[in-house]
């Protein structure tokens, strides 16, 4: 009754921002994203008949606003395992929580994981997907490695698939931290807030298949300059619909738009690397690897920047060997 499983945050180059039914938590829009290698969550999930409620303690604390998404992933695996018996999670992530670095993602993905062999139910990954997209809409992505595409199905599902593996296009990663404490606005609040007040997110949605299918294009084609163009455009499309979101949703820090355009330059100047952004203010930086002694130490030298972190593409989630 007890397991523990470690899983990558991912970042989308195909963005996420928005849903057609919150209750389920579906999105809007489908998106395209690398899971990474460089950061992790470990989280151990405990079934156990003494207790009253689950319990969720993330990074050495208890959480109750977590609590809630978490019990309501967990109540999809009980009622598949004809089980009432309430669970103890206990989770922790190596890198900035809550800072637009993914951590629901990796968290979400691992408590799937870990949740499904605790109590001996060996979901296929489809199942998985349903179970970690109700705690966090990204976290489906998550379960794989490499590249990885959800999208809306005709049928009103929603699928969530390996793209294309790590080994195939091994990009690397450079994430400049700009800021490490918690966001203003949650993802969940903003993306509500953006439907229904930004006066661009009808065309963030009309237009966001064709971003789609210029991405999976470019990745099944290793075409880094059509990826680079597909993904900044994504990114600052979503920025445009967070901008123009009554109350506005800034997250970004002048050190954001500083290595924005250091990004810029350096690519002006034949560096392959392009950016992006989340509901945060690192900035990550997309590169061949042959660039990233140049990214890395362009943006650590940018005012502001606290640190960076360099990333290859990771696995999947997966059971914890220890
Ligand atoms: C993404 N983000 O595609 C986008 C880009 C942030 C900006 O998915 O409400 O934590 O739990 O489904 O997954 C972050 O949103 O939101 C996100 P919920 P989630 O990566």
């Amino acid at each position: 009754m007890r397991a523990t499983a470690t899983a990558h945050p991912n970042i989308a180059l195909v963005k996420y921002w928005g849903k057609r039914d919150g209750g389920r938590n579906l999105p809007a829009v489908g998106s395209l994203s690398i899971t990474l290698d460089g950061m992790r969550t470990r989280t151990a999930v405990e079934f156990d008949p003494a207790l009253q409620s689950d319990e969720v303690t993330l990074n050495g604390r208890s959480d109750g606003g977590t609590a809630a998404r978490v019990t309501a992933c967990l109540d999809l695996l009980r009622d598949r395992a004809g089980r009432a018996t309430r669970a103890r999670v206990t989770s922790a992530n190596d890198f900035p929580t809550g800072a637009g670095l993914a951590s629901s993602a990796s968290g979400f993905a691992a408590l799937a994981v870990a949740a499904d062999r605790s109590l001996g139910l060996g979901l296929s990954l489809a199942d998985l997907a349903e179970v970690a997209r109700i705690g966090s809409g990204s976290a489906p992505r998550s379960l794989f490695g490499g590249f990885a595409l959800l999208r809306n199905e005709p049928d009103g599902g929603v699928r969530c698939e390996p793209w294309l593996a790590a080994a195939d296009w091994p990009l690397r990663v450079v994430v400049a931290i700009t800021a490490t404490g918690p966001k203003a606005t949650s993802s969940r609040d903003g993306m509500a807030a953006s439907r229904d007040s930004s006066p661009l997110y009808r065309e963030w949605v009309r237009s966001h298949d064709a971003d789609l299918a210029a991405g999976m294009a470019a990745v099944r084609q290793r075409d880094f300059a059509a990826l680079a163009a597909v993904a900044e455009r994504s990114c600052l499309k979503m920025h445009a619909v967070m901008f123009t979101t009554e109350p506005a949703l800034i997250y970004w820090e002048p050190a954001t738009v500083d290595c924005l355009q250091e990004i810029r330059k350096l690519r002006q100047r034949g560096t392959p690397v392009f950016f992006t952004i989340d509901a945060g203010p690192q900035v990550k930086a997309i590169c061949e690897p042959a660039a990233v002694a140049t990214v890395s130490a362009t943006l650590a030298a940018v005012p502001g920047v606290s640190r960076v972190i360099e990333c290859g593409l990771g696995s999947g989630a997966r059971i914890a060997d220890d």
